[in-house]
């Protein structure tokens, strides 16, 4: 593709859209734009070889065989767990436990925390802007109540309420760190400064925030952090929950089965140490490593000059959309991340969507697994745009382009209904 002004990038730009085969694909005649990143991320060439090289050279199941396939096996999938722990700077690699992405994370959290701690009358916070799967899971502990942080109307989490909703019955403080709706990145470590105040921890649903952010969980000092492959150019189906040493080990297991044991007989079982103890059944040995070579290419290009790429571009976008008739955004908060959800006077998010798509550009409509984002705006749905590091100016030129031409088009159908009416 042609890229103007190749020097407005903080990195090639041109030779990672190569790594991307994918984005060369044509959607109805026209070059795709790929603006669904939140939902899930294109994949480097880099991570599908390496899948393709795991199944072809090194498959066997692993931490079972004394044979030389699944000690490979095993050896790959335990030096993915070290690049992981490198990549959020945990202190242990046993504090990488890899489940099946952040929905799983946080239910293993919600479902062995909530064993272990929480009774009926027992409190969680959340904040407002929390996607589904970091409220559901805990209304599934009886009894338990949500209190809600609530965001203030540009979307910015109100930090200063939180002290005031914490109570002898709050158990845990659950928030996202960057809003899949609003973009807003919210402060975690001043939330776990608060929460450490009052001895209670803090989970962080990082699945908007690894794509985005340099993520340090020692520095962030939370007890939690989860996050999903597939959102850091990794693969579907493999994610992770990081957990400090010390409340790892006060959690009792998610799940039985085989690899989390010690010893098992009809009496009794005795479970296997850190992280095993959480990671029932065969584990994604593939994904796992194909997560480390994914977060390997994220760590090559930089995320900080991800993020300053990403920023410019939502930056020029807001400047851009501005100029189409009716635009209304939500969420604007100050140094909020790559997510622009909007929606233009009188068109469903549904037909902006559709329009977009015959012109080749994805984005995503509907609720965005975020009701009560919508719910406060009085809204059914949004059209939502989501950067990742290989989108271009030229990209958003061609969505302003589009917006104008949905714009035109149902501008047209008013004033037609209009004049037969
Ligand atoms: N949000 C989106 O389009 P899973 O499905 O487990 O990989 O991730 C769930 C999840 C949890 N928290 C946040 C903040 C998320 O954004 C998501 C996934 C996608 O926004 C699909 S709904």
């Amino acid at each position: 593709m042609s890229i103007k002004q190749n020097d407005r990038y903080p990195y090639d730009i041109v030779a990672v859209r190569d790594d991307f085969p994918i984005l060369q694909s044509e959607v109805y005649g026209n070059r795709l734009v790929y603006f669904d990143n939140g939902a899930t991320t294109q994949k480097p060439r880099s991570v599908v070889e390496k899948i393709e090289r795991n199944y072809y050279n090194t498959n066997a199941n692993v931490h079972r065989g004394v044979h030389f396939l699944s000690q490979q096996a095993t050896d790959e999938h335990e030096a993915a767990r070290e690049v992981v722990r490198g990549f959020i700077n945990a202190r242990f690699a046993h504090e990488v436990v890899f489940t099946r992405g952040t929905t799983e994370s946080i239910n293993l959290v919600a479902s062995s925390f909530g064993k272990a701690f929480l009774e009926p009358g027992d409190e969680v916070i959340v904040s407002q802007m929390e996607h589904h799967s970091n409220i559901v899971p805990w209304q599934l502990l009886p009894g338990v109540k949500l209190k809600v942080l609530p965001f203030a109307e540009d979307g910015t989490l109100q930090v200063g309420q939180l002290e005031g909703l914490i109570s002898s019955r709050t158990k845990i403080i659950s928030v996202t760190h960057i809003s899949n709706t609003l973009g807003t990145v919210n402060p975690i470590k001043e939330i776990a400064q608060i929460a450490h105040r009052h001895n209670i921890p803090v989970l962080v649903d990082g699945a908007q925030g690894i794509p985005h952010e340099k993520v340090d969980v020692q520095e962030l000092d939370v007890d939690f952090y989860a996050f999903s492959g597939h959102k850091v150019y990794g693969p579907t189906g493999i994610g992770v929950l990081y957990g400090k040493e010390e409340w790892l080990n006060k959690l009792p297991p998610y799940q039985g089965g085989g690899d989390m044991i010690d010893h098992v007989t009809f009496e009794k079982t005795t479970f296997a140490p850190l992280p095993f103890k959480f990671e029932a059944g065969t584990p994604d040995y593939i994904g796992s490593t194909a997560l480390s070579e994914a977060l390997r290419y994220v760590q090559q290009i930089g995320l900080d000059k991800i993020a300053a790429h990403e920023r410019g571009l939502v930056a020029y976008a807001y400047a851009e959309l501005r100029k189409i008739d009716g635009i209304r955004f939500y969420g604007e908060a100050v140094g909020k991340s790559s997510v622009i959800s909007f929606n233009i006077d009188g068109i469903h998010p549904y037909d902006v969507g559709t329009v977009l798509d015959k012109l080749g550009i994805a984005v995503r409509t509907g609720h965005h697994c975020a009701q009560p984002v919508m719910q406060t705006f009085g809204v059914e749905g949004m059209v939502r745009v989501s950067f990742a590091l290989y989108n271009t100016y030229d990209e958003v030129d061609r969505l302003v382009e589009g917006l104008h031409r949905v714009v035109g088009i149902f501008k047209r159908q008013t004033n037609r209904k209009k004049a037969s009416a």
